[in-house]
């Protein structure tokens, strides 16, 4: 079989794969959890990270965790490997964390700080800008350094949010107008002034969507989140069908304190894609610890109080967020395969603040570490399940779980346009 023959039945059989998974999304029963093959079918997954991790915006760090000329982090979008770097000038640059010459991944480390890019396998060098400055001096006459720089990946930060798309040309739609909102409610955190204090890195035996769909319901909080909920309203915004009139006034009272202080905190929504509102945590309660007390002795840019409740940032399909008056918490999902995903999860604090004095780490993540576990074991049991034979899409509540249809709503859509296009 020659290798054009082998070409043609791969490209046959992903044409194939597309067909399946436009009729499997047209024909979905909407509002219910969707069919089996879109949770774990790895041809179906390729289409998930060609359509939509390969074509829309999607969450990657924090401005803050590379302040610095050269500071790097890198992460994996399925196969491929990314860079975002920070330049001379102060500009944060994303590219393909992939060799020139003959495609070696560049940086390995997960983060870390660098005067030039060089290749570990035969230390060809990029500047930080991703322009080649050195080959060697074995490549030839006819070799042109200036076709031979790094492939970038569109980057845009916005209220020190960095968000990168691997496309060539991003998709056209109101990105930046949720942009300009996100500028404006993170402007008192002041970003570039804080620090990442600890991150973690969790591998979850589940497909990307049941992590999404899991984190886009509170369902599932009473019976699983005992240390979530000393702090948390399950409310998840001012329109949940749920919120009782006692909390609507609550709400109302901390808002008119917001307003008073100029902070922003109305729900903004754009599309289903992203989100922005400013909740009350429950009543008495500073921050997310275990208990509600501080988390950290300096509090963020401008807040006078610790009562900022907490700002929640969606951003599908990869983040959702937490924003609080001393420390602010980032989540970012990024598949491996179709039934492997990474979550990680960022704590910040201001950048004054002195680790063991000012806060304390272990006690900054103890909530989240204990969510982030349970709710992984949910995501896992939730795959195992869906993977037999007996699995059969199931109802979502249009109270409880309206997140849940927004989000598979939003992913339906989006595929089926991309694919279309
Ligand atoms: O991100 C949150 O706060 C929670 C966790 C569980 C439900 N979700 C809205
Ligand atoms: Fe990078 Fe050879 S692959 S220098
Ligand atoms: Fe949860």
């Amino acid at each position: 079989m020659s290798h054009n023959d082998l070409l043609n039945i791969t490209c046959a059989s992903l044409v194939d794969a597309s067909d399946r998974m436009t009729e499997l999304l047209e024909k979905r029963q909407p509002n219910y959890s969707l069919p089996q093959a879109l949770y774990n079918d790895p041809t179906l997954f390729r289409i998930d990270m060609e359509e939509i991790f390969q074509k829309e915006w999607l969450f990657a760090g924090m401005s803050s965790e590379i302040p610095k000329k050269g500071d790097y982090f890198t992460l994996e979008i399925g196969q491929n490997p990314v860079l975002v770097v920070r330049d001379a000038e102060g500009n944060i640059n994303a590219f393909h964390n992939t060799c020139r010459h003959r495609g070696s991944r560049l940086c390995s480390q997960h983060r870390g700080k660098v005067a030039n890019l060089v290749c570990p396998y035969h230390q060809w060098t990029y500047d930080l800008k991703g322009n080649l400055l050195f080959a060697g001096t074995e490549m030839g006459q006819t070799f042109d350094m200036k076709q031979h720089g790094l492939k970038k990946a569109q980057c845009k930060t916005a209220g020190g949010f960095i968000f990168i798309c691997l496309a060539d040309t991003a998709p056209s739609s109101d990105f930046d107008s949720f942009l300009a909102t996100l500028e404006e409610y993170m402007a008192p955190y002041d970003v570039e002034n804080t620090k990442l204090a600890v991150e973690s890195h969790m591998y979850e035996k589940a497909n990307w969507k049941l992590v999404i769909e899991n984190n886009r319901e509170c369902y599932h909080c009473a019976g699983s989140h005992p240390e979530l909920l000393n702090t948390l309203l399950e409310w998840d915004d001012t329109n949940d069908p749920r919120a009782p009139q006692t909390f609507l006034d609550y709400y109302n009272q901390q808002a008119a304190d917001w307003d008073e202080q100029g902070i922003p905190h109305r729900h903004q929504s754009f599309g289903l894609r992203n989100r922005i509102v400013r909740m009350p945590l429950k009543e008495g309660v500073k921050v997310m610890t275990i208990d509600g007390a501080e988390g950290c002795s300096k509090l963020l840019g401008r807040f006078t109080s610790y009562f900022q409740g907490s700002m929640r940032i969606l951003h599908l399909p990869n983040s959702w967020n937490h924003m609080q008056s001393d420390h602010f918490i980032v989540f970012r999902v990024l598949p491996i395969s179709a039934q492997e995903t990474m979550v990680t999860t960022k704590w910040f604090v201001h950048k004054d603040a002195v680790e063991g004095v000012d806060y304390d780490p272990e006690r900054l993540r103890k909530v989240w570490d204990a969510t982030n576990d349970q709710d992984r074991i949910l995501g896992e049991e939730n795959q195992r399940g869906i993977n037999s034979v007996g699995y059969q899409p199931g109802p979502y509540s249009e109270t409880y779980e309206f997140g849940v249809i927004n989000f598979i709503d939003w992913y339906s859509e989006t595929v089926l346009k991309n694919l279309k296009e």
